[in-house]
């Protein structure tokens, strides 16, 4: 991860005010470099997030950016609208640099944006108590419902199918027959394990293709370090990472937060026995999702709320699989078989959430 931005060059096009202080990079992500700046202005500090985002996977960065704009300014009408205490930091904020776009494009085509830090906030990367994990439910299902009314259809899709888990599979086919790292051999097992349940894989797009799960606004990447919590009243209030926000299934969302979320080790645990579905976070997810967003859900997607926890993990595993078959050229890694041990923490999630799928059906019955 390079740290490779021209201070001068970002303070001139975003025509910045004071003096600059220094930067801190954030490796919380992983796709994304991001780097929070502090300037000083007459003795105020003020701070901002730099992006660079890589283009090479968000191939329309100025799609991307329109998507983000108009989403971000429809959140925070509503938010003024409705008088929301914390109307002011209830979104992410980007700033237009003096050409009059929201993101410039460096000589390398490294695509860079600049928007608002957001103060007295807090972000997860596990959950310390199953509060944090309700109001995490609450905030993914509060902004599923201010998106609710958004034009759908003037979105770019950033990341095309990006969970269409069909053809997610057949990507993933692709990346064991080629097998370009020459790491099949250490990956047999989860291989054969993605493989035993293909069918699953199929289930969602085929309801989509028949018209009995509608496409909404949705995030598609709800993971926990997505959502920035309030200090003092530990309320999720702004979420970020809008990347992927395009027309999707509500049980993508609410799968991916569980991935993470609910998981009673890290993403990247080595020891997969630490590995399990924990009932007690599944449940307070559950109720805080289902208070904000129950409303706005047909039958059929509160039903198939635990099989989207499931068939997200074990997306999310073929996907680390895949990258570790192909090189490791996509997730970010911090060791050799980073994307290995991802995908076998995804798999026990998965095998986890089998043992459990009954448990979570009747948890998920209380709160519909
Ligand atoms: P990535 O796509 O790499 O995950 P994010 O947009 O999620 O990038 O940002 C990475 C991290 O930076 C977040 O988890 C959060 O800790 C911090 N962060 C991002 N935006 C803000 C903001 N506006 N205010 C405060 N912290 C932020
Ligand atoms: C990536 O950027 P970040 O870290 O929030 C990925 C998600 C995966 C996640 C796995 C654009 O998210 O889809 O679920 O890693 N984002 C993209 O941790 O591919
Ligand atoms: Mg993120």
């Amino acid at each position: 991860m390079a740290t490779d931005f021209n201070i001068d060059i970002i303070r001139n096009l975003f025509n910045l005010p004071g003096d600059f202080v220094g930067y801190k990079q954030n490796t919380n992500g992983h796709i994304n470099s991001t780097f929070i700046l502090t300037f000083n202005e007459d003795g105020n500090t003020k701070k901002y997030v730099l992006q660079k985002i890589s283009t090479e996977i968000f191939k329309n960065p100025e799609g991307l950016m329109n998507n983000i704009v108009g989403v971000t300014k429809h959140i925070r009408k509503k938010n003024e609208d409705m008088n929301t205490p914390w109307a002011d930091r209830c979104t992410l904020t980007f700033l237009p640099t003096i050409n009059g776009k929201y993101f410039y494009l460096d000589e390398e085509n490294n695509c860079w944006r600049l928007y608002e830090f957001i103060d007295d906030v807090y972000t997860c990367n596990a959950i310390e108590n199953s509060n944090d994990f309700y109001n995490a439910g609450v905030a993914f299902g509060e902004f599923q419902n201010l998106l609710a009314d958004y034009d759908s259809t003037s979105l770019v899709e950033t990341i095309p199918n990006f969970h269409n888990t069909v053809s997610r599979f057949a990507d993933f086919k692709r990346a064991v027959d080629e097998n370009k790292s020459g790491r099949l051999e250490n990956a047999k097992e989860e291989v054969e394990f993605a493989i035993a349940r293909e069918k699953d894989t199929h289930i969602l797009v085929d309801l989509i293709t028949e018209g009995k799960l509608p496409l909404r606004v949705t995030h598609n990447d709800t993971k926990l370090n997505n959502i920035l919590f309030d200090n003092t009243t530990n309320k999720g209030i702004c979420i970020i990472d809008l990347d992927t926000v395009m027309p999707g299934l509500s049980l993508y969302d609410f799968g991916d937060s569980i991935r993470f979320g609910a998981n009673t080790a890290a993403e990247d645990e080595k020891d997969v026995s630490k590995v399990s579905l924990s009932i007690e976070l599944y449940e307070a997810y559950v109720k805080g999702y289902l208070s904000s967003a129950k409303d706005a859900l047909t039958d059929l997607e509160k039903e198939l709320l635990p099989f989207g926890a499931k068939l997200m993990t074990y997306e999310c595993g073929i996907r680390f699989l895949m990258d570790y078959l192909n090189g490791d050229v996509y997730f970010h890694t911090d060791y050799d078989d980073h994307n290995l041990v991802r995908a076998r923490t995804q798999f026990a999630l998965v095998a986890d959430m089998e043992k459990k799928m009954d448990e979570m059906l009747e948890i998920t019955k209380k709160y519909c």
